[in-house]
């Protein structure tokens, strides 16, 4: 790929507390994809996030920070309105944390190129992650599929995943109609995605594997778990209220 095909993408970045990592992850993603624009959705950050970025800024116009609502806080919101203020053709979502490792964003730059609408990035193992939040994140996957498929909406094997890219147009629709009936404080805004994308939009995959945090700490924590739940109809609404009262005693 070419840098003028670069140049259709947007990186957005929900961001809160990443002054350990965000410096190195926009550098090394202008150096994989020059002319890449990247949107850092701060929410409020306590550390150095917001100042390191306000200094690359003002080098690098291709760089932009927002600095969020504090009464919209949530990873969720905050990519919906990554995707209202992108102005490429394409965006692609990923955490700052090294998670996702960015080389793989080239593949689904490929596949949304060649007409996919949303290129979704599936962890083939999760060893990363501690048992219990394995468990989890299956049976999260396995209660937001069922969601999904009584509904007749598209399925994807890893619904819980923070990398997806996807068309702008397509998705700026969905957020203006339906944003405000996503699960905005919480993590999992490609599931809100799949609910109210057209039942026959192209949806793929690429594969990856899902590495450690490469600095600073995990900001997810059980009411990030609840909310998931909220996500999963009123059947899953019940379940998260009962999950709220076990977590509120931990
Ligand atoms: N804007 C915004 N970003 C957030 C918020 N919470 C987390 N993030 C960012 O979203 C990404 C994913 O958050 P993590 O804390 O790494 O969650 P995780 O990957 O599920 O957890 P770990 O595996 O422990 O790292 C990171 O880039 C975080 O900085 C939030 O409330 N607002
Ligand atoms: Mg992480």
């Amino acid at each position: 790929m070419n840098d003028s095909e670069f140049g259709q993408f947007s990186v957005i970045l929900p961001v809160y507390n990443e002054a350990e990592n965000i410096e190195k992850m926009i550098s090394t993603l202008d150096g994989l994809y020059p002319g890449i624009r990247i949107l850092v959705m701060d929410d409020n950050s306590k550390d150095d996030t917001i100042n390191i970025c306000r200094d690359i800024e003002s080098r690098n116009e291709k760089v932009k920070i927002f600095v969020r609502a504090p009464e919209d806080r949530g990873l969720t919101a905050s990519v919906a309105e990554g995707i209202m203020r992108t102005e490429t053709p394409y965006f692609i979502v990923m955490d700052a944390d090294f998670q996702h490792p960015p080389e793989i964003l080239e593949s689904i730059m490929g596949k949304l190129l060649n007409g996919s609408d949303l290129v979704i990035g599936k962890r083939t193992e999760k060893n990363a992650l501690s048992t219990a939040r394995r468990v989890y994140s299956d049976a999260a996957q396995g209660l937001a599929a069922f969601y999904l498929k009584f509904n007749g909406q598209p399925l994807s094997q890893d619904i819980m995943s923070g990398l997806f890219g996807s068309r702008t147009e397509m998705c700026q629709e969905i957020v203006e109609k339906n944003g405000g009936n996503f699960e905005r404080p919480g993590f999992k805004v490609l599931f809100d995605l799949l609910k109210f994308i057209n039942a026959n939009a192209t949806v793929s995959e690429v594969e990856y594997m899902f590495g450690n945090r490469a600095g600073g700490e995990s900001k997810l924590n059980g009411s990030i778990i609840v909310s998931v739940l909220r996500q999963c109809g009123k059947t899953g609404g019940k379940f998260a209220k009962v999950a709220a009262v076990i977590f509120s005693k931990k």
